[in-house]
């Protein structure tokens, strides 16, 4: 048997871009917090994360697709939150997002966290961001286990971190 696994341990000086956005700041900081936590906690070091703060989701796969293309880090964090409210605008949004993030991340074959926050409302995002201050890295191995459906968004969004970790260890 051969298996392939990565180590949860950030090796050889990785290089990681953090990206956010300002909407709805007050819940995606708590997402960056804990994305920034989890790769330090991880052997991560501070010089070699790169924040870049964006307006929205929607500019998230530009920016996305930019970092990766500029080679200079070994993998990208995309954190947001779309609340859903009362209209249309959500599913336009948070879809477009999602496919292209994950259309970058497949263009460049490198590592891309997907930690967008998708809620109904704003308690259920404040929620999920009080789970990330709590750092709480037990759902990260939940995911990396293949768990995926018992974590929350939250934690999918720390646990992003991790699951980059892991694939650029290998
Ligand atoms: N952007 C978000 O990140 N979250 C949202 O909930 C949201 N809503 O609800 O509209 C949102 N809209 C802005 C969008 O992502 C773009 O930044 C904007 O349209 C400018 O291009």
């Amino acid at each position: 048997m051969t298996l392939v696994e990565g180590k949860l341990k950030v090796i050889n000086g990785k290089k990681i871009a953090i990206v956010s956005t300002r909407w709805n700041h007050f819940i995606v900081d708590r997402l960056v917090e804990g994305a920034e936590d989890a790769f330090l906690r991880h052997g991560g070091k501070d010089e070699d994360i790169t924040h870049v703060i964006i307006p929205g989701a929607f500019e998230l796969p530009m920016v996305v697709d930019q970092l990766l293309a500029s080679g200079k880090y070994d993998a990208v964090c995309a954190l947001g939150a779309v609340i859903r409210g009362a209209t249309p605008h959500f599913d336009y949004v948070s879809a477009e997002a999602t496919k292209g993030i994950a259309s970058a991340a497949l263009t460049f074959n490198k590592p891309v966290a997907f930690g967008l926050l998708t809620t109904d409302n704003i308690d259920q995002a404040i929620e999920d961001a009080n789970k990330a201050t709590g750092k709480d890295l037990s759902g990260n191995f939940k995911f990396i286990n293949g768990d995926i459906r018992e974590i929350d968004d939250c934690k999918q969004a720390c646990s992003g971190v991790n699951y980059v970790l892991h694939q650029a260890a290998l």
